[in-house]
């Protein structure tokens, strides 16, 4: 009796600390400079946003992770204590399937102008990624220029899907009788993923009120951490899975990231917004450096500043300006990948100023109101902005051409990609205003042509017809394009007619000029083990130098320096670089029994009498060290 007793009581606590974020409350902590933010995150505490007119921190905290804030001199307040299941502050904010609902009835409304398409497969709690696209006659393909917005990439900032529910609603039954309305949607193909994290989103409703990353059964990923740009560059998220900034295992491995990365490859956008909260933030990338594009992103972040309206309805009090100096380091996140990936102007609004669960019926309205202006903002850049635009077509059979477009005086200098046209040729690059650029244009096989060009406060159409070169552009790249695994010693070669090549290579997608010559082959030696290295060649002859392709292959993950047998018990130690604690030894391939890591220049291979016998005296074997993501070391002969 008394043990059927304790039974109940035991699984009442734990169905109440499963709803309760296993018991942890939304508290705040008084901050008297940025520094403390930064001591915050480096205590892996889970931030959950920063009130800026208070110096408040807000986090989601247990009782030690309290007492270890106390005895670090912070004072703490408890904003909401831990929430019980019958909690029903959330209530009125929208869950998964509502918002399925939701959708599918505007698009049903106005069939014309609005579709919904189901853009992922099932996740692992059975919702899926849905795009809602707002554009005159949707069904039929256009190549208008897209805008993409965003919302819910952590599951718990309810407020921000509201903003999408918003706009939607807004374009839908504003059309035809609003000019401005009708201007956007007859010209812009408006994409709008309203909940990037369903699964997360469901489980706030029905689990964890303060859930923040996706339902990844393996390991839940901070889906802000997972793009594919900068992937765990700047210490700006976590490698442990324990923490709320986990990254995931290697780049868009989620379902969700793939998703949007897949909409953000097809739909060329100049202006894209995600929605996040909590702060009033305006940030644009990089959330581990400044963006290239730097003057012309805080130009256009500055102006949306100046007519954005705060929660208290002012302009202008909104922190503006690249991730990393503006609220603290991030890395791989999803404008940050827009921009590197694609050259879309990304920017990552935080509504609200003190929660990202405020109350509904007090701050629901208020909030999408004024974040009219902010996407109406970039709808109208969408259709004129400072920047070039236009067409590259081939002289001589008017096809597309997917060039390329570099300009002098804002070269991309750190890691973003370089800009080509669209599949129907199309290009644009937001600019500074007010300045004259230098813009060249090239194709392989084709002449490049430069151009000068004056960019005042609107867009200017620069049409370009690039004319075949004669010379045959250069292929067949040995390494072949993207291949992995090479020496740190490698011989390039290409094929080509030119009389002479100009060979770039570098470490970035913008190689700098490495050196000219008529043969096709160069040897570089000393690289650098687990790195990407880019290059291309360009030729010259006929109407002067034309632009090569750009292609890149990456080194052996590891590397082994030595493999020294020990006996008693039998083990071999094996030194080299860049070991971590996801890696395994191989002998001729086949997994040694167990490893003890010793740091990331060390591992032991053990395995007593099993191991012995994989290492046979006197015949030499290959030894690997090996991760689960395929990544492998350069492999060592070893002689027993
Ligand atoms: O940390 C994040 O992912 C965002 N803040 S939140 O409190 N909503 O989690 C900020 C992302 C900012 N983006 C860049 N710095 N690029
Ligand atoms: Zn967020």
């Amino acid at each position: 009796m008394k043990k059927c007793f304790v039974f109940i009581f035991l699984s009442l606590i734990l169905s109440f600390s499963l709803f309760a974020a296993d018991g942890k409350s939304f508290i705040e902590v008084k901050i008297k400079s940025l520094q403390d933010v930064e001591k915050i995150k480096s205590m892996n505490l889970d931030v959950a946003g920063i009130n800026r007119n208070k110096n408040l921190v807000g986090i989601i905290a247990s009782l030690e992770q309290i007492d270890e804030l106390k005895k670090n001199g912070f004072d703490v307040f408890i904003k909401k204590a831990s929430p019980t299941p019958e909690d029903a502050s959330l209530d009125l904010y929208y869950t998964p399937s509502e918002m399925e609902a939701m959708i599918n009835q505007i698009a049903e409304n106005h069939p014309d102008i609005c579709k919904v398409e189901k853009i992922s497969d099932e996740l692992w709690e059975g919702n899926y990624l849905y795009a809602v696209i707002i554009t005159k006659d949707v069904s039929t393909p256009n190549d208008r220029p897209s805008f993409i917005l965003d919302a819910q990439h952590h599951a718990r900032e309810v407020m921000t899907s509201q903003i999408s529910v918003d706009v939607i609603d807004y374009l839908t039954s504003n059309y035809g009788t609003d000019p401005d309305v009708t201007n956007w949607v007859d010209n812009i193909n408006i994409i709008v993923i309203p909940m990037v994290n369903p699964d997360g989103i469901n489980y706030v409703f029905t689990k964890d009120i303060w859930w923040r990353k996706n339902r990844n059964p393996n390991c839940p990923v901070d889906l802000n951490r997972n793009y594919d740009f900068n992937w765990g560059l700047c210490n700006g998220s976590s490698d442990w899975c324990y923490d709320e900034t986990y990254r995931g295992t290697s780049p868009d491995s989620e379902p969700e990231t793939k998703a949007m990365d897949r909409i953000m490859a097809e739909n060329p956008a100049i202006y894209a917004l995600t929605y996040h909260s909590y702060g009033e933030y305006i940030l644009y990338p990089f959330g581990c450096y400044d963006p290239s594009d730097n003057q012309a992103y805080w130009e256009l972040a500055s102006e949306l500043n100046s007519i954005l309206e705060n929660d208290q309805g002012k302009t202008g009090m909104y922190a503006t300006g690249a991730g990393w100096s503006t609220i603290y380091l991030t890395d791989g996140s999803s404008d940050d990948s827009h921009y590197g990936r694609y050259g879309t102007f990304s920017v990552c609004i935080e509504v609200n100023s003190t929660d990202f669960q405020p109350d509904y019926t007090q701050w629901r309205d208020v909030t999408v109101e004024r974040q009219k202006t902010a996407w109406k903002y970039f709808l109208n850049k969408t259709l004129d902005s400072p920047r070039i635009e236009g067409h590259i077509k081939d002289s001589s059979t008017g096809l597309p051409l997917k060039a390329r477009v570099d300009v002098e005086e804002v070269p991309f200098i750190h890691n973003e990609n370089p800009r080509y046209a669209s599949e129907n040729g199309f290009y644009f690059r937001p600019l500074p205003q007010n300045s004259s650029f230098t813009v060249t244009f090239s194709y392989p096989g084709y002449c490049s042509e430069t151009k000068s060009v004056d960019v005042g406060t609107s867009k200017v159409v620069v049409d370009v017809n690039l004319t075949p070169s004669g010379i045959i552009p250069v292929s067949n790249p040995v390494p072949s394009d993207k291949s992995i695994n090479q020496k740190l010693t490698v011989q390039l070669s290409w094929q080509g007619n030119s009389s002479n090549y100009l060979l770039y290579f570098g470490e970035n997608a913008n190689p700098p000029f490495l050196a000219s010559s008529n043969a096709t082959t160069y040897t570089l030696s000393n690289l650098e083990y687990g790195k990407t290295y880019y290059w291309r060649v360009d030729t010259e002859g006929g109407c002067g130098s034309s632009t090569g392709e750009l292609w890149s292959f990456s080194t052996y993950k590891y590397g082994i320096s030595s493999v020294t047998a020990l006996k008693d018990p039998f083990r071999l130690s094996v030194v080299g670089e860049n070991f971590s604690y996801d890696t395994t030894v191989k002998v001729n391939g086949i997994e040694v029994p167990q490893v003890k890591h010793k740091g990331s220049t060390k591992i032991v291979a053990k395995g007593g009498k099993t191991l012995k016998n994989m290492v046979p005296k006197g015949s030499p074997v290959l030894i690997t060290v090996e991760d689960s993501q395929g990544g492998i070391s350069e492999p060592f002969t070893f002689t027993r």
